[in-house]
C-alpha cells in the first residue's frame, strides 16, 4: 500500500516542524508549503528531516494567494491537510488587521475552495483557538459548547476559519475537523511569545547579557501546555470516523506572574513582587535588582483574561490526554533555553 500524503501550510512553525517529524515517523510522505523569504527562517525544520528524509518535500506557496494554493493542492493530491498557516501573534494583528483576515481567514477559504475546485477529498484540520472564546469571568472552563466573542483581529480572523470550515463540512460533505487548542508552547516556540520570551529572557539576564525582561500583563492566565503533545491530536482527529471539533487543553490555568516565578527558580533566582500596575517590578530577593518591569508597550488593546480548557470531549473520543504539567513545561524549557537549544 502507498504512503499516506500530508499538506502541512505552516511547516516552518512551531507546530508544523513537530507535526511532519509525527507524520514521517507514522510513515506518511509530508509535502510542507513554505513563503519565500529573504532571510533563512528553516529552523525548526532544516535540521531535522529535511536535509535528508526521502519522504518530504516543500512547496512555495502562500495562504493569500489561490494560485499558488491550487497549484500546491494539485501536485500533491494530499490524502491530509493540516492547515497551521497563520499570523499567529495576538498583539500584532492589532497593528497588521487586514493582513491578518487575509491570511486566517480568507487563507483557509482559499485552501478549501482549492480542494473543492480540483475535486479532491482530502480530510481537512483547521488549527483554530482559544482566541475564539473571550476570556470573561466564569466561562472556564471553556469547552466546544463555550459560546465564542473573539477579542482582537486573530481571533475573529480564526473565527471567520472556523465557520468556513465547518460550512464546508455541511455544504460539501468535506471531513473537516477544527482543533481548538489552548496555548501549547516548546523550546521551538517564536521568541515573541510570552513563554519563550521569558525563558530566553532568564537566560540573558543570568548571563548579564540584559538586566530585567519587560514585560506586558502580568495577570492573564493561560492554559499551557506541550506543542509535541498537541500535534498528536491533530493527527488524531483525522482518523476518526466523522468529521468533530474538538477542544485540546491541559484543564490547567496559570498567570504571566507565574511562569516567569517558575522559570527564574530553575535558574535559582527567586522573585518577589513589588509595586502595582505599571509599577510592578519582579525584584531578585538576593540583589534587591528589578529582573521583570511592566514595560506598557507590551499591554494589548482588548485582552483576553482567564483561559482554561476542558479537553474531556478529546479524551473521550480520540483518547487524547496530556502529561507534561506545567512545572515540567517550564523546567523543559529552561533547560533547551540554558543549553541554546531554543529556535531563534
Ligand atoms: P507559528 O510558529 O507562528 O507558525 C506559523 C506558520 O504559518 C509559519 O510556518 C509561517 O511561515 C506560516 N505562515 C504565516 N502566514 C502565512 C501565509 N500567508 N502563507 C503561508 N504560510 C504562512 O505558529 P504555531 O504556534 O506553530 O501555530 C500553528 C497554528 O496553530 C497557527 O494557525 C496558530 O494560529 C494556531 N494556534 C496556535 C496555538 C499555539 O499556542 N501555538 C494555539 C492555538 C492555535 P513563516 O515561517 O514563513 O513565517
Ligand atoms: O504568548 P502570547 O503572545 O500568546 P496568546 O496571545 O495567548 O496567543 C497564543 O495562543 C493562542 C491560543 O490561545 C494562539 F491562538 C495564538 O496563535 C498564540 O499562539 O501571550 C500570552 C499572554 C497574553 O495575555 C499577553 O497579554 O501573555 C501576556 N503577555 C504579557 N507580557 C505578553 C507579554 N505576551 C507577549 N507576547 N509578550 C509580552 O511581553
Amino acid at each position: 500500500m502507498s504512503a499516506k500524503r500530508a499538506l502541512i501550510t505552516g511547516i516552518t512553525g512551531q507546530d508544523g516542524s513537530y507535526l511532519a517529524e509525527f507524520l514521517l515517523d507514522k510513515g506518511y510522505e509530508v509535502h510542507g508549503l513554505v513563503r519565500r523569504t529573504s532571510s533563512f527562517n528553516r529552523q525548526r525544520i532544516d535540521d531535522l528531516y529535511f536535509k535528508k528524509h526521502k519522504d518530504a518535500w516543500l512547496h512555495y506557496g502562500d495562504m493569500t494567494d489561490m494560485n499558488s494554493l491550487l497549484h500546491v493542492v494539485s501536485v500533491c493530491k494530499p490524502d491530509e491537510v493540516y492547515n497551521l498557516a497563520a499570523q499567529s501573534h495576538v498583539q500584532i494583528s492589532f497593528e497588521v488587521p487586514y493582513y491578518t483576515a487575509l491570511s486566517d481567514a480568507i487563507g483557509v477559504q482559499n485552501l478549501l475552495e482549492s480542494i473543492r475546485i480540483l475535486g479532491l477529498h482530502s480530510k481537512f484540520y483547521q488549527a483554530s483557538t482559544s482566541e475564539l472564546f473571550s476570556g470573561a469571568p466564569g466561562e472556564a472552563p471553556q469547552n466546544e459548547k463555550t459560546p465564542f466573542k473573539p477579542r482582537s483581529p486573530y481571533g475573529v480572523a480564526k473565527l471567520y476559519g472556523y465557520e468556513i470550515s465547518r460550512i464546508y463540512r455541511e455544504a460539501y460533505g468535506f471531513f473537516v475537523c477544527n482543533g481548538i487548542l489552548f496555548n501549547h508552547e516548546s523550546p521551538r516556540r517564536g521568541s515573541n511569545f510570552v513563554t519563550r520570551k521569558i525563558t530566553r529572557g532568564v537566560v540573558d539576564v543570568v548571563q548579564g547579557k540584559q538586566d530585567h525582561i519587560p514585560l506586558g500583563n502580568l495577570h492573564a492566565h493561560r492554559d499551557w501546555g506541550y506543542a509535541p503533545e498537541y500535534v498528536e491530536s491533530m493527527y488524531l482527529m483525522l482518523q476518526q470516523p466523522t468529521p468533530e471539533d474538538y477542544v485540546v487543553a491541559t484543564g490547567e490555568t496559570h498567570s504571566v506572574r507565574e511562569f516567569a516565578e517558575k522559570a527564574f527558580a530553575h535558574a535559582g533566582i527567586e522573585v518577589r513582587w513589588e509595586g502595582e500596575g505599571v509599577e510592578e517590578k519582579g525584584i531578585d530577593t538576593k540583589t534587591g535588582k528589578a529582573v521583570v518591569v511592566v514595560d506598557p508597550q507590551f499591554f494589548r488593546p482588548n485582552e483576553v483574561d482567564h483561559l482554561c480548557g476542558d479537553a474531556s470531549y478529546a479524551k473521550e473520543k480520540l483518547g487524547w490526554q496530556p502529561t507534561v504539567t506545567f512545572e515540567a513545561l517550564v523546567s523543559l524549557m529552561m533547560e533547551a533555553e540554558l543549553k541554546g537549544e531554543g529556535t531563534l
